[in-house]
Formats: C-alpha cells, structure tokens, sequence
C-alpha cells in the first residue's frame, strides 16, 4: 500500500536564485503536519508504507528544465511535481485560492473577490493535478488529499477509478452556511460534490464539521447520521480529526546541545526582561495588528513594566503578492514602528521584529526563552505554533495566551482563552500571564502535554487512514446488484417464453422522476405509449401499483385499459372493470382526528402541503428547508405513533413524505391477492419506493423484481433511475 500524499505545494520549493536552482522547505502547518506524520510513519506499527507526495513545485519551469526536476523531486524528495504556468497559478493561487475561498473559509466575507474566470481556472488546475494522480495511481494506493486548493479533486478521481480509496482533509475552517452563500449556487454544489467524492472527509474541529454537514444538507439534501452520509449507495464519513504535532521533536528538543547552547546565550542576553513571543505566517487572519495593539495597551496601563518586558515579533513571509497581505504587512510595520516609538528608550526597544523565515534550531529557541506566547489569531484551523509552543516547555513552565477563535483553543483549554478583537482583553491577559504563579503554569502545562504527547501527528493520520479502511468495509454492505446485461438477457429471455406474465409497476419515481408539486407527474404520451405497449401484448396483466388515490389514477389512466392500485395497496381496479374495491374493510374516520395534527405541522413548516386521499393522509415537505423539516418531522412521527396507538391505522415516512394510512393493506398484500387469481408463469415488479420492498418481500423466488435507485433493497436487482425503466420496458415490447 502507498500513499499518495496531494496538496497544492511541495514540501519542498525550487527558487531561481542568480541564475541557479534552489530547493527550500516549503512554509505553512501543512507541510509541517504532513512531514510530521510521513517521518512518524516510518516506524508506525499500522502503516510502514512508501509515499509519492503530488503538488506544484513553487516555479514556472521552462519546457527544458521541467524533465530535469522532476527527476531530482522524485529521486531525493519523493515528489511528482505538477507544473503551471505563473498565469494559471496567479488566477488559481492568488486568485480564487486566495483572494475567494481562503478569506470566505476564514470569515473576512469582505475581502473576498471572484469571477467566472478564476473559478474556471479552479476547475482547471484541479482537473490537472487529476490527470496527475491516475497517471501515477496503482490500485492499492491510498490518495490522501489536502485542503482548499483543491476541493474538486476528490469526486474528479471517483469519476475516473470508482474504487480508489480517497481521504479529503481540510486544514482551514469549513464556513458556517451563511458564508458558503455568498459563493455562486453552482460553485457551492460542486465544491460539496468535489469533496464528498472522498471516503473520509476530515476537520480539525466538530464545529468546521458540524458547518460543512449543514451545507451538504441544506445544498445538496443529503442527511447524515452521526457523520455517515450515503450518496448513490457510496458511504462517507465525515469527522473531526484535530492534527497533532510531533511531540517528542519538540520535548526532547534540548537534549540537542546546540539548540541547549543557543538557549543559554538568549537568555543571557535578555536576562532582565520578561520574553513575549509571536510567531505567525504573514496573514490577516493570524490578527497580528489586534495582538499588537493588545501589547501597546499593556504597556500604556502598566508602567511598571516598562524596560521589563519585550515582545518578540516574527512574521514569516506569505503570499506577498496579494495586495491584501501587502496591506497587512504595511499594518503590521506601522504599528511595530508605532509602539516602538513611542516607548523605545536607549536601553530599551519593546518589539523585537523579524521577518524571515527560523530555521528549526531558532523556532525552538524562541519557544524555549518565551515565558509567555501570544498566539490570537482572528480565526484559524487549527494553529501548530500553540501546540508547539506547550511541547517545547520540558520544565512545564510558560503561559500560552490562545485565541478562542482557533480550532487548538478546543484542545488546549488549560491557555489563557481570549477573544482575539477584544484588544483590552488581550492587555489584560498579558498581565495575567506574567503573573502567573510558576506552579499553576506547571500544573496547565503539564495536563496539555499529556493530551499532545497522546494526540500526536501520527495518530492523527493513522486515525483518518483506519477511518478510510472501516468505510471500505462498511461500503461492502451497500453493494446493489445492478442489473447486468446477462440477466437483463435472462428476464428477456424468460418473458418471451412465458405464457401469462403479471407485471407490476410503481409510478412515481419509477416511471416518472420526482416533482416538487405531486400533481405535476402526470403521464405524458410516451408513458402512456409504452404501458398500451404492454397493454396490448395479451399476454400480459399490467398492475399500476402506486401511492396515490384513485381518482387521480382514474384520470391519467382512463386512456389506457391497465389494472391499478391505490393508495399503496388499500384500493384495487381491475381493467375492465368500472369500481373500485377495497380488499378488506377498512375505516377512514380516524381522518378527522389526524388532520387537524397534520395541519398543525404543516403551518410549523413553511413549503410543506397535505395531500388528502381516501384511505390516507399524507404531509409533503420536498420544498421545506431540510433542517427545519429534520426536527419537525422527527416531532410529527414521534407525536402521531404516540396518538395512534390504539387505532387501526399506521405512520410511514418515505422521501421527503410523511403519510399515516389504515393498517394491514400495503402494496404486498394487494399483489398477493392480484398474483392469486391466475398462474402466472412470469413475474415483473419495478419500484423505488419505501412501501415497495412490501411488494418485493411477498413475490415468489422465481420474480423479477428490481428497485429504482442505488439503494439496498429486497429486490434482486437495481436500476438506477426512471429512465433506465422505460428502456426495458421499451425492450420487452419490441421482443
Ligand atoms: C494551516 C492552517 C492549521 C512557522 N514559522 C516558521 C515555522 N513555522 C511552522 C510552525 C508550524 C507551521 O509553520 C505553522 O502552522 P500553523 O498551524 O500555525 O498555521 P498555517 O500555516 O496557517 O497552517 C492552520 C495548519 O494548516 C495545519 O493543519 O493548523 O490552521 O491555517 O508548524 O512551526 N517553522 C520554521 N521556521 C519558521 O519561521 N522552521
């Protein structure tokens, strides 16, 4: 087994510098978290396995040079790079990467800008790193896909290789539905439709969870239940799974004696100070300007500090070529620029301000000379630098201030939690953490390294990967069995022998698709052309088996000599014949108790409508919004089963209906009698409904019976839509 690893960059990026190529560590948690989990896997009990990470390589190679560094990223990296132009990568990185969906995820709705072109590119390049994969996928492969960049892929790969085995992990917030709107409906389809083309489909937190499973809900009309979601009889899962950091890297970081020796001389150096520490990528979402802002008011309302405290400020470079960050940069100089001077003396500079890139040795010395980290970001994903930053304190000392706005806030309850715009809030938690007895910051420390060294990178993947591995062989249970071309020859071949066939048919969904409006799906010509089709073979008794009441089967069928039943088999209708029967007496008076309850409901839930019929009464909400209706139906059928207890009558909930109906009579029971009056030596039922596994359960071993949709069923077989029907029935008659 392999593992694909594909985000958008490398670990690794190539840079021309004076003419010559340069290999660099690519920035970001991402690369952190998935280099982590790649070094841990090597010696992982659960997963010793090669990897193949897929991604763009940070240039625009030239034609001749493009052959050469694929060879050097695949022979010493473990990369296939996927080139773009510096075109296509402004539109689709700076473009709708970063100037749509990042400020949409990260809520700054204001900021975000898009158009047609850019979503285009979008679909483009994800389109290109999808050629990319099954040019290099083998069948065991597990292809794990990272982040906003590319939310397409997934369902692109399914399209091609229904099998392959797919995990989607989002390292940013997934938005609450109100901020999904503001993309385009279509975009919004797609980019749910793209992600759930994955088995398993993580966030780091159950809130981005709970967000991405409402959209799905309320945009595409898929419910979940405790995160599974069936779509086309294909199951994904849905979870939180909050990345974790290598713990030992940075617990165990001192026992290296240069980073030791590095400490000492730092701390040496601002013996008398007290060290505050922030470190981020540059980003208007980390919310530097408010943290600064935070520190100035500290040392305006606490005088006493002055000359005691300093502030070291280090912001990575990151997408500088947005003007947005630009702005944020300039931001950012100002107010260092600001605070420095107004209480900068000779001695003394508050800010200590970087803007490179640490290697390793001085990330964690920084981590280790901070008595207190500021880390208050405006929204984040997760935030590694918070987690680090606890697992670097080997002597438990040290105050993580953390914003309750990123997803480590959730797990590193034991931080001084803060509101990351409440500016007095952030000067006051300063104080706070500087006072801290040392005591209390060990006992913090110490319970979240426990959860860190316990919840680390590796178990993080290891999760998602046995997580993919549990669906696979969940999915087996929702195997259909299609209806492949030899037995589709065997019913051909069995119905042009047979003697008297009886061939039942549901109709809604069946024969027609789904209408908002149930009067709507009346039979147009083509319908009523192929049930005369079967009409007139005399050989054939053809039953219109369906949930709707008689007068409305009356009228579209009056054309045609056909049998019918309905209400879900309460009322029957031989052709020929001019009534109605009722197979067993049954009462209707329980409908006047049942309707007022029924409109109750229907007031409750706007888009919703009854449906009146003899025997039944049936409440309708296709058109409701589906999370009010989840709650209102669960209530409606909770209430009617407790309110129907000691009638002879019966609740059912099919799709998006809700119907209470006399007990003791289903499609089943009229098929049964219907098959009893003759001997038929052929039998055929087709339907997609609830009520008609009735029919499928009572039908003798010999029938053909065949379920509409892609769905578990008692029938034999599956179609997957109406119109796959009509073929066949189509083929029966020209047979
Ligand atoms: C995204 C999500 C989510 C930073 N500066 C230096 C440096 N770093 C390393 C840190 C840390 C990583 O980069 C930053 O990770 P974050 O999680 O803080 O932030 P994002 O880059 O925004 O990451 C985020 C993450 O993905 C993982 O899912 O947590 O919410 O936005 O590991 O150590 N490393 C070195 N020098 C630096 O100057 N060596």
């Amino acid at each position: 087994m392999r593992l694909l690893i594909v985000s958008n960059r490398l670990p690794i990026t190539v840079e021309k510098q004076n003419g010559k190529l340069e290999f660099k560590q690519s920035v970001g948690g991402l690369v952190s978290g998935i280099n982590d989990y790649l070094n841990m896997i090597k010696s992982s009990d659960f997963l010793k396995s090669e990897h193949l990470w897929i991604g763009t390589p940070g240039i625009d190679a030239e034609s001749k040079n493009k052959e050469e560094l694929t060879k050097i990223f695949l022979n010493e990296y473990h990369c296939q790079p996927v080139f773009l132009t510096e075109k296509v990568m402004e539109k689709f990185y700076y473009g709708f990467c970063n100037k749509a969906l990042w400020p949409l995820f990260l809520s700054f709705p204001s900021y975000v800008e898009y158009d047609d072109e850019y979503w285009q590119i979008y679909k483009d390049v994800n389109f290109a790193f999808a050629q990319q994969v099954l040019k290099v996928i083998e069948p065991e492969d597990i292809i794990w896909i990272h982040d906003y960049h590319l939310m397409l892929l997934p369902q692109m790969l399914r399209n091609e290789k229904p099998e392959a085995k797919i995990i989607f992990f989002l390292h940013i917030p997934f938005p609450h539905f109100e901020l999904f709107s503001i993309l385009p409906k279509k975009w919004r389809s797609e980019i749910l439709k793209g992600i759930l083309g994955a088995e398993v489909v993580g966030f780091h937190t159950y809130e981005h969870l709970q967000n991405f499973l409402q959209c799905v809900l309320r945009f595409l009309g898929y419910k979940h239940e405790m995160g599974k979601i069936l779509i086309d009889n294909r199951l994904v899962k849905a979870g939180a799974f909050p990345i974790g950091i290598n713990f030992q890297k940075f617990y165990e970081a001192l026992n290296n004696p240069k980073i030791l020796g590095k400490v000492k001389e730092l701390k040496q150096k601002l013996d008398i100070y007290k060290v505050l520490l922030s470190i981020d990528r540059l980003d208007y979402s980390k919310g530097v300007a408010n943290r600064l802002k935070g520190y100035e008011l500290f040392l305006k309302e606490n005088p006493q500090y002055l000359e005691k405290v300093v502030l070291i400020m280090v912001i990575v470079p990151s997408r500088v070529g947005i003007e947005q960050y630009q702005k944020t940069k300039r931001q950012i100089d100002e107010l260092v620029g600001r605070i420095n001077g107004r209480f900068a003396n000779v001695n003394w500079t508050p800010i200590l301000y970087q803007t490179t890139f640490l290697p390793f040795d001085d990330l964690v010395t920084f981590y280790n000379i901070a008595d207190v980290a500021l880390i208050i970001p405006l929204c984040d994903g997760m935030n590694l630098i918070a987690k680090e930053y606890i697992a670097s304190r080997t002597d438990g000392t040290g105050v993580l201030i953390l914003s309750e706005m990123a997803g480590a806030s959730k797990e590193l309850t034991e931080a001084i939690l803060i509101n990351p715009y409440d500016i007095s809030a952030i000067a006051s938690s300063i104080k706070d953490a500087l006072e801290m007895p040392v005591d209390e910051q060990i006992r913090c420390n110490k319970k979240m390294q426990e959860r860190l060294k316990r919840y680390h990178v590796g178990k993080w993947g290891d999760d998602l990967i046995k997580e993919l591995l549990s669906v696979k062989e969940e999915q087996k249970k929702f195997k259909v069995k299609l209806l492949s071309s030899s037995a589709r020859e065997r019913l051909l071949s069995e119905y042009q022998k047979a003697k008297k066939r009886l061939i039942f048919l549901d109709y809604d969904g069946t024969l027609v698709p789904f209408a908002y409006d149930p009067k709507i799906p009346k039979p147009g010509r083509e319908i009523l052309k192929l049930l005369k089709g079967l009409i007139d073979d005399g050989k054939n008794e053809v039953v219109i088996i369906s949930g709707r009441d008689k007068d409305t089967l009356q009228r579209w069928f009056s054309s045609i000599n056909i049998s019918m039943v309905a209400e879900h088999g309460i009322l029957v209708k031989e052709k020929g014949k001019v009534d109605w029967e009722m197979l067993r007496p049954l009462k209707n008076d329980w409908k006047t108790h049942i309707l007022p309850i029924f409109q109750t409901y229907s007031d409750r839930l706007p888009g919703s409508f009854i449906e009146e019929k003899d025997y039944s009464i049936a409440l309708h909400y296709r058109q409701s919004d589906p999370e009010q209706s989840s709650i209102i139906v669960n209530d409606a059928i909770e209430y009617l089963i407790s309110f129907i207890a000691n009638l002879d009558i019966q609740v059912l909930q099919s799709d998006k209906v809700i119907e209470v109906r006399c007990a003791g009579a289903n499609k089943g029971t009229a098929a049964l009698w219907w098959q009893s009056k003759f001997n038929y030596d052929f039998i055929l039922a087709i339907g997609d409904d609830l009520t008609d596994e009735d029919l499928f359960m009572v039908l003798p071993q010999e029938a053909f019976t065949i379920k509409v949709g892609i769905i578990q069923s008692n029938a034999k077989f599956n179609v997957r839509n109406f119109m796959e029907v009509r073929e066949l029935l189509k083929q029966l008659i020209t047979k």
